[in-house]
């Protein structure tokens, strides 16, 4: 028997899930769609050949159609949508931010942690990207010594129009946090940001520099740029204590033309993680299917939130802000 997944939320990020699934994924199929604007939910059904289009969020979650839901509605809807996913005792993929708030997050931890079973999964996709996935490994198996520092840079091309400098930090750079914290197997004591400029073409938001140290002193530069112009850019590179590690251009060919030797840059998220949003849907449904969880849990998803939102402490006292350690539960411990 597949798995029947409910989506809720058909703006760009649930059309991509949708074409995910469309294009297949085993074991799984997108059986029913939700949007606060049904035509838009119906619009999307009808390139998606046989699916039910449900007038609310809750119908959706409560439907003996649906065994577990895809969450890729506004930010604001995200912990209430799971909190019901979590009373259901469905299984849940919830696109990034778990919740808009930290205490949002931490109640959906302590639902999750109620419920007695992992249910939760937050889509920081990069988790699954071939790249991250190496840099991991080398850090697991010390093949380059400790890690000493990581470099991260952060490039949309031009950002949508609702990211403020604080959303710069908090919706682009929060991926930073997570996969920075991801690839060094542990948390953040501290945080300091800079803010450079605004670039004269978008004067109303600033690049941000986000400064992490971690637990055990290893220090993470972030470069969050919104309005780069010339395409969407992620660059990583560790650096160890007997070489460095880094990703290497996604592009699988190099171009040649009028007078420039290289690589085409990605336009945005969307194609640049393409294999990543895939291999994150495959595990998912791996994991609904009895599988072990995967990805990252609510709480990872809490433990970025509490990082921006240190970061944005930081940002706005113009200092650095300590983080007090927090022990992981053991519930989350896989
Ligand atoms: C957007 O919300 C995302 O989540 C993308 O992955 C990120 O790269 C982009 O900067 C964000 O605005």
């Amino acid at each position: 028997m597949d798995v029947r997944i409910g989506l809720i939320g058909c703006g760009v990020m649930g059309a991509d899930h949708a074409a995910i699934l469309r294009a297949g994924v085993a074991g799984a199929r997108l059986a029913a769609v939700q949007d606060a604007d049904g035509k838009r939910a119906r619009a999307l059904a009808e390139t998606l050949g046989t699916v039910a289009v449900m007038d609310e969020a809750a119908a959706l979650i409560a439907s003996p159609e649906v065994d577990a839901v895809l969450i890729a509605a506004p930010d604001p809807a995200h912990a209430p949508l799971v909190l019901a996913c979590i009373a259901a005792g469905k299984p849940v993929l919830c696109e990034k931010p778990l919740a808009d708030t930290v205490e949002g997050c931490r109640g959906v931890v302590a639902a999750e942690m109620k419920s007695g079973g992992r249910l939760v999964q937050v889509g920081f996709m990069r988790r699954f990207d071939a790249g991250y996935h190496a840099m991991r490994q080398a850090v697991e198996r010390e093949s380059l010594g400790a890690p000493l520092m990581l470099h991260c840079v952060h490039r949309n091309k031009v950002a949508p129009d609702y990211i403020t400098s604080a959303q710069v930090i908090a919706n682009s750079g929060v991926h930073e946090m997570d996969i920075a914290r991801y690839l060094l197997a542990e948390d953040f004591a501290a945080v300091t940001v800079i803010s450079a400029r605004p670039s004269r073409l978008m004067p109303n938001r600033q690049p941000q520099m986000i400064l992490l140290e971690s637990a055990r002193g290893v220090v993470v530069s972030v470069e969050v740029t919104p309005d780069a112009q010339y395409g969407y850019d992620v660059r990583g590179e560790l650096v160890c204590e007997s070489g460095t590690i880094s990703l290497a251009p996604a592009p699988p060919v190099a171009l040649r033309q009028a007078g420039l030797d290289g690589f085409a840059v990605e336009e945005d998220w969307r194609t640049r993680f393409g294999e990543a949003y895939r291999a994150q849907m495959v595990a998912w449904v791996h994991a609904v299917r009895g599988g072990q969880p995967a990805g990252a849990s609510a709480w990872d998803g809490y433990m970025a939130s509490r990082t921006a939102a240190a970061a944005l402490e930081a940002w706005q006292a113009g200092g650095r802000v300590v983080m007090a350690p927090e022990s992981r539960p053991d519930f989350y411990a896989v």
